[in-house]
């Protein structure tokens, strides 16, 4: 691999080769071939990047203002839009989903989370309590130095939603980007830098998790951790930051149900669970895997759906009439079809897909599996209770209310979900009575940035969006003043 294309760690400011000198390799999965390397960084560039972290909180940066961290947030957001395009392509080729998507969803969303977070600060009203004689006021101080460790799924969506909130309070950051989609944190470091933040406050550290993602967690001068991951994962970062106390946030893993009633509205219901099934390949963690359709609908319900599910293209990225592209990973791929086969073992029907796709050159090396919907298993079976993360759904049939809302909580996931109905009464039941974090009453996936995001259960600890992210990632204090 020709060294001048290898990308390195941004650290105070500046690109940095790993101590290590250890590398990773960066694999595009739509072809199966190497973009180029990449840092298997080690506990020295960890401790390389805290202390940038921890000095440039005593440097320009911390006396911003609000409205100066404001204008940053947006002069951030600029660079972003500026670079979509270039933005578009590096995040498509590093994770696999298709061009239209990381368009049409993954970069604008990045430049919104900056966009929101500045306006946030802006516009943001504090408690003042009064009392006789007294008066408290709440007063925000940065938790400090921010480990932010991101997946590989929606890897500038995700950073930007950490990162972006991070920056509006004023603190310092250390980001870790999975490995399988190193590129687009590196580029957000570069468009942060030209809009002029100060060297060492936003740093980016490329590696694996026993490398640099453990030795971060566990830092001692790390006072706030953000993780979106896997479940697994997730408890070893908090088993890491627990010790010492650190700010935790984990959004883990979902197995999330999609609740359709006989009397939905079939053709949105049938597009929805579509979409909450396969959009990004199925990788994202509030995806609808679990579909529960009333006996009454069932037959013509999945008659539907199957037709739809089938029809879902799956091609290179870059074709705009790609639905479905390809996986992260040659081991996420065999994962996937590891589940597919034990949904088979279980006593499944495939209704369609279960095969993988081959692609005509350059794409014939990529990872591609057609879309899958599996019947007739038993709801408590793995297949049905673990997380597959792929373009995997199982269908079950419910008679009651009572039974779907049994069924949808019968796992240890508790992240998202949707409910398909026109009866209000029943929607609000169903919805407050489903243990998750977030539930979507005859849509998936809408978002507002104000409310709170994130899971119950093993879906994780805590929240972050609006306010729950300017708390989680602020020391909020109360200052009480004799009149
Ligand atoms: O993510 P990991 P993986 C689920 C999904 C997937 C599974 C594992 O089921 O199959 O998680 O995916 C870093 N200390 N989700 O293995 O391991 C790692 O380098 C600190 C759901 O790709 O959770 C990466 O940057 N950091 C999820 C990040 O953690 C560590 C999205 C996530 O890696 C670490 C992705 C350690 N010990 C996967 N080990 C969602 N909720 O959206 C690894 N990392």
């Amino acid at each position: 691999m020709d060294p001048s294309t290898d990308l390195l760690n941004h650290i105070d400011g500046r690109p940095v080769l790993p101590s290590t000198g250890d590398w990773l390799d960066n694999i595009n999965p739509a072809t199966g071939r190497v973009i180029q390397r990449i840092p298997r960084s080690g506990a020295d560039d960890v401790q390389a990047a805290v202390t940038a972290a921890r000095t440039a909180l005593a440097g320009p940066w911390g006396a911003f203002g609000i409205q100066q961290r404001a204008a940053m947030l947006d002069r951030i957001a600029d660079g972003i839009a500026a670079r979509a395009t270039e933005l578009v392509a590096m995040e498509s080729d590093d994770q696999g989903k298709p061009r239209s998507l990381a368009a049409r969803v993954d970069i604008p969303r990045a430049e919104a989370n900056f966009r929101f977070f500045a306006g946030a600060i802006r516009h943001e009203e504090r408690p003042c309590h009064p009392m006789d004689g007294h008066l408290n006021y709440t007063h925000r101080r940065p938790a400090g130095v921010c480990a932010l460790i991101t997946p590989w799924n929606l890897p500038l969506y995700l950073l930007t939603w950490k990162a972006a909130p991070a920056l509006a309070m004023g603190n310092t950051l250390v980001c870790k980007p999975s490995e399988l989609t190193p590129r687009t944190a590196s580029m957000l470091a570069e468009i942060a830098s030209e809009a002029g933040l100060p060297d060492g406050v936003l740093n980016v550290v490329h590696g694996d998790g026993p490398g640099s993602g453990a030795p971060l967690t566990s830092h001692p001068d790390v006072d706030l951790v953000s993780f979106t991951g896997g479940t697994s994962t997730g408890r070893l970062v908090a088993a890491a930051a627990a010790p010492q106390f650190k700010k935790l946030s984990l959004e883990l893993g979902g197995k999330n149900a999609t609740i359709v009633f006989e009397d939905a509205d079939l053709d949105a219901a049938v597009a929805g669970a579509a979409m909450a099934g396969f959009a990004n390949q199925g990788e994202i963690c509030l995806c609808g895997s679990r579909l529960l359709v009333q006996r009454s609908i069932y037959d013509t319900f999945v008659e539907r759906l199957t037709a739809k599910v089938a029809a879902l293209r799956v091609g290179p990225p870059e074709d705009p009439a790609t639905d479905v592209g390809a996986l992260v990973s040659a081991a996420h791929r065999d994962k996937v079809e590891g589940y597919i086969q034990l949904a088979q073992d279980e006593g499944g029907t495939l209704l369609c897909g279960g095969r993988r796709v081959a692609l005509p050159s350059p794409h014939s090396g990529g990872y591609y599996l057609q879309p899958t919907l599996v019947g007739g298993l038993p709801i408590t079976c793995r297949t049905a209770t673990e997380e597959i993360f792929g373009p995997v759904v199982t269908v079950h049939p419910f008679d009651t209310e009572e039974e779907a809302i049994q069924m949808a909580n019968g796992v240890r996931y508790g992240l998202a979900g949707s409910v398909w109905t026109r009866d209000l009464s029943r929607a609000h039941r169903v919805a407050q009575s489903i243990e998750s974090g977030m539930v979507w009453v005859n849509c998936w996936l809408v978002r507002d940035l104000r409310v709170p995001f994130g899971g119950m259960k093993e879906s994780g600890v805590g929240r972050e969006g609006g306010r729950w992210s300017m708390d989680f990632y602020s020391e909020p204090r109360n200052v009480c003043v004799k009149l």
